[in-house]
């Protein structure tokens, strides 16, 4: 830094995590001094998290990786970009000509979504390897939402989003938006919106086994034995149509197969539900009728209920339960956004409405789901000889080894591989594994727009974030990396090679490009008509708060074109899916008494990669499991004493907590710990690695109709290790 470097604010999104809250950072040459909440953004009106400090921190962070690198039989060397192009580029080309396509997979990770850029040049890459294995964090997530709209709406990116400023009734499933900030339902400063929500005289309903930090500002909070959420919604809407609730509304011509529901609900009263669910029949009576009868009213399952082994199951039901209560489409209830940049549109137009089972996998036959395999599937495809077994793999934005269900199976599969290259700006628990490690720049480093997250959001706004600094020292944008691989592969081989044309036109077509005609010819777009006081990048660029494009509005019939046009209220794939969900029932595999084990987020994690941070580290230890007391006397395990949780296929040391917060049966432990690894380069992560919950979920416990992992639900017991607190 010069002494006579001038200050200066940078007003941008932080990009963390959905909630897209309006930053200014104020810097000073190449230092920030600080980073505050933008009071003038009109979405997030000045919130921030303690997550946005952290940007500061992986952005200075002397872990950083900072130019690209090579595993020698001495270790590490730095290479230069050209270099590491060619020789992964030779590699991988005469990988797939030896053993086919199929031998080379991708695995892109959570902050691939929450950068345009990398996401529009991370498709180009997969598309150029022509390979079936593709994986995605999407089935350690939210799958089950795009499963479901896809069969229920004809397009698996129709996802409805709960008007939370506008509702007088928000039922949440299995989500914690009060530390995850929303999820498929972005909203910076969710606890004022909830507050608003309450005071307003609206009322919250939170159902999870375990009392959240949002269940504990609602009006009400059920505790539910975990994966039985499809019970429930069986049973509010069985309610419904027995009471004749059912209210379609407005969109009533478009809506089929309601009879059929009806017909299927019949078997779930509250009396039979009540005990496989653990809610009193008379609350879950009341539950659907207040539903039914608040004037308005929304759904919204998240995490614990979509990475579950019926997750598919329920996001069908909460649809099921929007609609049938004339709440799809209504203020206050789920409606579809409207983005500047309308991805619906694009797929659309592309022909890209999602995909089901058009291929399964080698091993285990599991089906495919938008061009994807389920990620439970990879470790078994790279461990198990034959034809189309994965040799090598390239990861981006993605830490599998922490994050997907049996990380250990998966750690020891990537030393199998032949070959792997890894697009990440930490030395972590996965790409330690890789051949070739290629630093991407970070967020600070790369100009932003939230494609995925405004289609998301719980109001239509627009901003568009120049970057706030040059590349730091050798690093290169994720698409320019991408491109760059994409561009020296068709250099090897021949047949993959593009026209002229389509060279030219992916050359000039740069994300900032697509993403500039995006928004002009998009919804709220200025077309050719510069004249037009309507929306064009150059325009977002001057509006550095962003723009207010309006609360949630009634567009379903018009937005509903991009699926099939109608609402499928009965698929018969789901509706298929009910006699698992009973067979398990009756035949369970496991003991009545056995604890399940569910996951948790806390306000100052992201995933498994905020860890390196020290002032995200600090505090308490939070990698502990939480366990009910009658749950710890039965095994005579203390509070604070050091125990050891056991699944099928691992186990793990932590610090017990006894809460009466979590329900009895159910113990909780939070991912994305487990740091400390040999070959790991996260000094500061190292000091408090913690253990990850991903060496106890189990690769074969999935939803086995979609494919998504069933992180929640596990099957696992606790043993005591020293009997009493150890400090
Ligand atoms: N048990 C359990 N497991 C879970 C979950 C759970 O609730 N319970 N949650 C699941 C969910 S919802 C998700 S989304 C997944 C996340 O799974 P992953 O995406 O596989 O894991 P992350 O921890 O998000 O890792 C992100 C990686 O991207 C790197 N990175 C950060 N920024 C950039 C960038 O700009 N470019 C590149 N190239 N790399 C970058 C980080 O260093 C890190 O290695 O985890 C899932 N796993
Ligand atoms: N601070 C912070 N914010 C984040 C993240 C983070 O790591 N840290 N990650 C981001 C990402 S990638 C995502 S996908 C979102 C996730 O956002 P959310 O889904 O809102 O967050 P979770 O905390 O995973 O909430 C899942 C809830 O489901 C409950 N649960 C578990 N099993 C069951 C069950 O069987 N039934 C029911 N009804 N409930 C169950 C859990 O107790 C938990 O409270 O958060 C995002 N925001
Ligand atoms: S809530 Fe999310 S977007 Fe907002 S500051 Fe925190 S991490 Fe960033
Ligand atoms: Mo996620």
């Amino acid at each position: 830094m010069t002494a006579s470097a001038t200050e200066r604010l940078h007003h941008r999104n932080c990009h963390l995590c959905e909630a897209m809250c309006g930053i200014v950072i104020k810097t000073q040459g190449e230092e920030i001094l600080a980073i505050t909440g933008d009071e003038d953004d009109p979405f997030s009106r000045g919130h921030i998290c303690p997550k946005a400090l952290a940007l500061k921190d992986v952005h200075e962070d002397p872990d950083r990786l900072r130019h690209p690198m090579r595993r020698t039989q001495n270790g590490w060397e730095r290479v230069s970009w050209e270099v590491a192009y060619a020789e992964i580029a030779d590699r991988i080309v005469a990988l797939q000509a030896q053993h086919g396509r199929d031998s080379v997979a991708t695995y892109f990770g959570n902050p691939q979504v929450h950068s345009y850029s990398a996401l529009l040049g991370g498709a180009a890459l997969a598309r150029s390897l022509r390979s079936a294995h593709r994986y995605s964090a999407t089935s350690v997530d939210q799958l089950p939402h795009h499963f479901a709209a896809y069969f229920m709406f004809g397009h698996q990116l129709l996802l409805p989003i709960p008007d939370i400023d506008n509702t007088d009734f928000l039922l949440v499933i299995g989500g914690n938006p009060l530390v995850s900030n929303g999820s498929l339902m972005s909203a910076p400063d969710i606890r004022q919106r909830l507050k608003d929500l309450r005071q307003r005289g609206g009322q919250l309903i939170v159902i999870d086994p375990r009392r959240t930090e949002t269940a504990k500002i609602a009006n009400q909070h059920f505790f539910i034995k975990p994966e039985t959420d499809a019970w429930l919604l069986l049973a509010l809407l069985h309610v419904i149509f027995q009471n004749k609730l059912v209210a379609i509304g407005p969109l009533a011509d478009l809506v089929d197969d309601l009879t059929e529901l009806e017909k299927i609900t019949r078997d779930y009263p509250p009396d039979r539900v009540a005990d496989i669910i653990g809610i009193a029949a008379a609350d879950i009576e009341h539950l659907a009728r207040q539903f039914a009868q608040a004037r308005s009213a929304v759904c919204h399952a998240r995490m614990g209920a979509s990475t579950q082994r019926y997750g598919a199951l329920v996001q069908w039901l909460v649809q099921a339960l929007n609609i049938v209560t004339g709440n799809l489409d209504h203020r206050g209830g789920a409606l579809f956004t409207t983005p500047a940049f309308d991805m619906l549109a694009l797929s659309t137009s592309m022909g890209q409405r999602g995909a089901f089972d058009r291929r399964r996998t080698r091993v285990r036959n599991l089906p495919e789901f938008g061009g994807e395999f389920p990620v439970a599937a990879l470790a078994e495809e790279i461990l198990t000889p034959g034809k189309g077994q994965i040799r090598a793999l390239i990861t981006a934005a993605g830490n599998p080894v922490l994050s997907t269900p049996n990380g250990e199976q998966l750690d020891r599969a990537l030393q199998q591989l032949d070959f792997m290259v890894s697009i990440d700006i930490f030395l972590n628990e996965t790409s330690r594994h890789a051949d070739y490690i290629l630093p991407p720049t970070f967020a600070l480093e790369r100009d932003h727009y939230d494609l995925i997250f405004h289609t998301l959001a719980i109001r239509n706004t627009t901003k568009y974030s120049p970057p706030v600094f040059p590349p730091v020292a050798d690093t290169r944008a994720d698409w320019e990396i991408f491109e760059s691989l994409v561009e020296a592969f068709e250099a090897r081989d021949k047949p993959r090679r593009r026209s002229l044309l389509q060279t030219l036109r992916a050359r000039w077509l740069t994300p900032r490009r697509a993403l500039a005609l995006g928004i002009r010819f998009g919804p709220h777009g200025a077309g050719w008509n510069p004249f037009s006081g309507k929306l064009s990048l150059s325009k977002l660029t001057r509006r550095p708060h962003g723009v207010d494009l309006g609360p949630l509005a009634s567009v379903a019939r018009e937005r509903l074109r991009h699926g099939h046009g109608r609402i499928k209220l009965a698929p018969t794939v789901l509706t298929n899916d009910l006699a698992r969900l009973e067979r398990d029932r009756s035949a369970p595999e496991s003991p009545a008494e056995t604890l399940r084990l569910i996951g948790r987020r806390d306000l100052r994690s992201n995933n498994s990669w905020l860890h390196n941070s020290k002032r995200m580290l600090k505090g308490p230890e939070r990698c502990s499991v939480l366990i009910h007391p009658l749950d710890a006397a039965a095994r005579r395990i203390a509070d604070g004493a050091k125990v050891r949780v056991e699944s099928r296929v691992g186990h793990i040391e932590v610090t017990a907590v006894l809460t009466l917060d979590i329900m009895q049966g159910v113990v909780s432990v939070p991912h994305g710990w487990g740091h400390g690894r040999e070959g790991t380069q996260l000094h500061v992560a190292a000091t408090r690695g913690g253990a990850s919950a991903n060496t106890l979920t189990d690769e074969q416990y999935i939803d086995e109709l979609c494919g998504n992992a069933a992180l929640n639900g596990v099957p696992v017991e606790v043993t005591v290790i020293t009997e009493s607190r150890s400090s």
